[in-house]
């Protein structure tokens, strides 16, 4: 097979593991720390958790290994969205299991969970496991999103554990992922199976992240990607100084890529979902708010400008969220074939304006036409706009045009306005990952099969001071159930690990909330340049300006 120059170079790259876990299987033992509690609803996560609950954090020491040598069978899957550096965590994990003792065997189970129900998997050996080293993807065995949590699907991962002789299941995946982690270890533990299960932080969406998990991997890298394309861009918009470009990034559920990117770049308009939350803010007063930067940078003769908008963005206003919540029921049922017969767009515009409220109607009456469509079009299996759809990217940009229009009419903006789109998501996922990426994630997978060798199961693998370099990041493990607490999902009460969305009184959103207004009117672009895998360590090594404002 034909290989690219960097690809057979980062073959050779070895990752950075954590200083106590550099010195050999045979010179790493454990630490046991205190007992845990988990963040909230104690009492009821404890009652579902009883025999994974309240277990004690651990780190890794340099130091005589005391783990009860056993054969280990290990299986491991990848859930969810691609994040750089899974290949890694993969790597890691067959590196320390194999150092441990050559005979142990570790299975990877294909298209994630379903791999494990559906019993298709592959056994991984120093061939097939050296071709992915280093490199992005998920391709080494896929990945899927089906979910693993009910007592049906863990009995039949209980068979295929007990057919393959698995002592233990890896899950690399995010929240939804690990809390699911956590009752199949439950499930495991309490109908005595014997199968330790482990989970490892992943999403490029940053929203693992606790006082235990400084950050999930892939964030890094995907956001390094998606900063090059945007200084690039920044460059494009300064040179030309003909247009806007509004620049949507990924992050569903929290805008932790949207400010890093930010923080990275200094565009004129960075959305933070979050705010436009706590300040119920409204499509109006957000086009405002743009239209405002462009009006005085236009007014000052600069037509071109940046703005980045995370994913999520429209889900955090809540005149728009009351607007989804009106359409799906107004499409409810039969009545979506009887909206999809009506003839036309008018006809279908008149039987929206007579089942919306006025006061959604009034919302949706503001959104360009091509959206208005666009949330009537693309629903989901259950009948419900599909809101990740949506081209918020053009939504604003088109509102903003119209504003600007008013504007122009009024006297107040005597510039010019040109807009281009992009969505920057897919584009991040699979990168190569950065050498932090790539060191966490070895990292991550190492320790992970430490936690195993060591007997512990509802675990996270964990490895923090990760700001700092390698040589001084702290392995070690700790329980998943400390991380929960109850949540309303699907209209029952749920244990899950709580979602981190961004804070509005943390360092990162300090710095940018306290630059944003110079940003937005002067040309302050900064240029992040391509990811740098070979180098000095201050270009190769850095991890986020998120990472480095929390913990500096
Ligand atoms: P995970 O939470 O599974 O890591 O995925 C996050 C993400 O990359 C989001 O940023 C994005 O909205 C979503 O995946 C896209 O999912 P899909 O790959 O299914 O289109």
């Amino acid at each position: 097979m034909e290989i690219s120059p960097l690809q057979k170079a980062r073959y050779e790259y070895s990752p950075k593991l954590p200083g106590m876990l550099r010195n050999g299987i045979a010179d790493i033992c454990v630490k046991e720390g205190e007992e845990t509690a988990s963040v909230a609803d104690q009492d009821k996560i404890k009652a579902l958790f009883p025999n994974t609950y309240g277990k004690k954090e651990i780190t890794f020491e340099k130091g005589q290994n005391t783990s009860v040598a056993k054969k280990q069978v290990v299986g491991v899957i990848l859930s969810g969205g691609q994040a750089p550096g899974g290949h890694n965590v993969i790597c890691g994990l067959y590196d320390a299991l194999k150092a441990t003792d050559k005979s142990n065997v570790l299975l990877g189970f294909k298209g994630g969970p379903s791999g494990l129900i559906d019993d298709d998997y592959v056994e991984f050996d120093d061939k097939f496991i050296d071709a992915y080293r280093n490199t992005g993807g998920f391709d080494i065995i896929g990945s899927g999103r089906t979910k693993l949590e009910t007592e049906e699907q863990f009995a039949i991962v209980e068979q295929v554990a007990k057919k393959h002789g698995l002592t233990a299941v890896v899950i690399i995946g995010g929240d939804d992922s690990n809390t699911n982690a956590a009752v199949l270890a439950e499930y495991m533990a309490a109908h005595n199976t014997g199968v330790q299960v482990i989970g490892c932080p992943k999403t490029i969406d940053g929203d693992l992240k606790n006082e235990d998990i400084e950050a999930s991997f892939g964030f890094d890298t995907a956001t390094k990607t998606y900063s090059e394309l945007i200084g690039n861009i920044e460059r494009d918009a300064n040179s030309a100084k003909k247009y806007w470009h509004f620049i949507k990034v990924m992050g569903r559920s929290a805008s932790h890529v949207a400010l890093e990117c930010a923080l990275e770049t200094q565009p004129n308009i960075c959305l933070i979902g979050e705010e436009v939350k706590a300040k119920k803010m409204s499509l109006a007063q957000i086009t405002n708010y743009i239209a405002d930067a462009v009006e005085k940078r236009g007014n000052a003769g600069n037509n071109f400008g940046v703005a980045i908008i995370p994913e999520g963005i429209v889900e955090f206003v809540p005149e728009f969220s009351k607007l989804i919540a009106e359409i799906n029921e107004l499409l409810a049922g039969k009545k979506t074939e009887e909206f999809n017969a009506l003839p036309d767009w008018n006809a279908k515009y008149n039987f929206i304006k007579a089942g919306l409220t006025a006061e959604s109607f009034a919302v949706f009456d503001i959104l360009p036409q091509g959206i208005q469509q666009q949330l009537f079009l693309e629903r989901d299996p259950h009948g419900n706009v599909q809101v990740s759809l949506i081209e918020s990217e053009k939504l604003f940009s088109e509102m903003v045009k119209n504003e600007l229009a008013k504007r122009k009419a009024a006297g107040t903006y005597k510039g010019k306005f040109g807009a281009q789109h992009h969505f920057f998501g897919y584009e991040g996922r699979c990168a190569f990952p950065s050498n932090f990426d790539a060191d966490y994630c070895y990292s991550l997978g190492y320790n992970a099969f430490m936690l195993i060798q060591y007997g512990y199961t509802g675990y996270l693998s964990k490895v923090s001071n990760i700001s700092k370099p390698a040589d001084q990041w702290v392995a070690g493990g700790m329980p998943i159930t400390k991380m929960m607490n109850m949540e309303r999902r699907n209209g029952e009460d749920k244990p899950v690990i709580r979602k981190a969305l961004v804070e509005l009184d943390g360092k990162p959103f300090k710095y940018f909330e306290a630059h944003r207004d110079t940003w937005a009117v002067e040309t302050c672009f900064t240029y992040p340049g391509a990811i740098q895998y070979y180098g000095p360590a201050e270009v190769c090594d850095l991890t986020t300006r998120t990472l480095a404002l929390e913990k500096g």
